[in-house]
């Protein structure tokens, strides 16, 4: 990637903090090292390969050198809204969802709450943590790892998985995705507090309609019809007794018939 010209796009954009890394432990990580040092109202770690990538849990993100990307951003000024905690995630998986759309025109899906999926796989994933101090939240980090290319894909998986190009056919340019996916970031984030915005995020959702169970920690939570998405980000699964059941974590399958 042509590091000088990434740089100076994202200080024009306000980005405080800019890292690009051949390769790192965990972009996740290096974020929150920089804002346990620094107050950040904007940053951003990029790297193309993680030898230490995270998933949620104890669970790993793989992000092979040369086929993936992997990127953390921090933001600062709106940490002190504790309230959109929920929402954060899926509106990061938004973002990516829009980018697909307007370069490549393919049709991505959001896997509830962290997963984005083209035709039923995953190629990207997002995980985002928080900053406290005390009972504050001081910043945010969302870190969002894609696969572009096939080698990218691990050869264990929980889920089946994908990469960009496989299902676009074609070769692409990181530095193009990775310019049109800060862009729409910074746009959805701004809206964050917007009931729009969660809309949206619903328009996208995988498996709306259909019939999911949910699962955490290995166990089953719950099965019902997945009716969309409460305010704060959760998912309402309506079960057979007619109750409505909202949930903010735990995995979301599609029900085998
Ligand atoms: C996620 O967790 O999907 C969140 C992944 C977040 C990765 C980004 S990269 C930038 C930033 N820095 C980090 O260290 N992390 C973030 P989860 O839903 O728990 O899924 C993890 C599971 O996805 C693993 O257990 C594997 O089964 C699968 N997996 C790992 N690497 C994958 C890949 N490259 N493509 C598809 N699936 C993968």
């Amino acid at each position: 990637m042509e590091k000088r010209k990434i740089i100076r796009k994202l200080k024009e954009q306000g980005f405080q903090i800019i890292e690009i890394h051949a390769s790192i432990g965990s972009t996740n990580d290096r974020a929150m090292e920089i804002v346990k040092e620094n107050k950040v109202d904007l940053g951003i770690v990029i790297a193309e390969h993680q030898s230490k990538g995270r998933g949620r849990g104890e669970r790993t993100w793989e992000t092979e050198e040369g086929a993936g990307l992997a990127l953390s951003f921090i933001f600062g000024d709106i940490a002190a809204h504790q309230n959109i905690l929920g929402r954060v995630t899926g509106i990061g998986a938004l973002a990516v969802t829009q980018t697909v759309t307007e370069l490549f025109d393919l049709s991505a899906k959001i896997k509830w709450p962290n997963d984005v999926l083209l035709d039923g796989k995953k190629f990207c994933g997002i995980l985002t943590e928080a900053d406290w101090v005390g009972s504050n939240l001081r910043s945010l980090i969302v870190g969002i790892g894609i696969n572009i290319s096939k080698s990218a894909i691990p050869k264990e998986v929980l889920f089946p998985a994908t990469a960009l190009e496989l299902e676009y056919k074609d070769s692409i340019s990181k530095e193009i995705l990775l310019e049109k996916l800060i862009v729409n970031l910074l746009r959805v984030m701004k809206e964050i507090n917007s009931d729009q915005i969660i809309r949206e995020w619903e328009e996208n959702l995988a498996f709306k309609g259909s019939e999911v169970f949910l699962h955490r920690d290995g166990s089953h939570i719950c099965s019902g019809e997945l009716l969309g998405l409460d305010d704060d980000g959760g998912i309402v699964i309506l079960t057979s007794d007619e109750k409505k059941n909202i949930f903010y974590y735990g995995d979301l399958h599609l029900a085998v018939k």
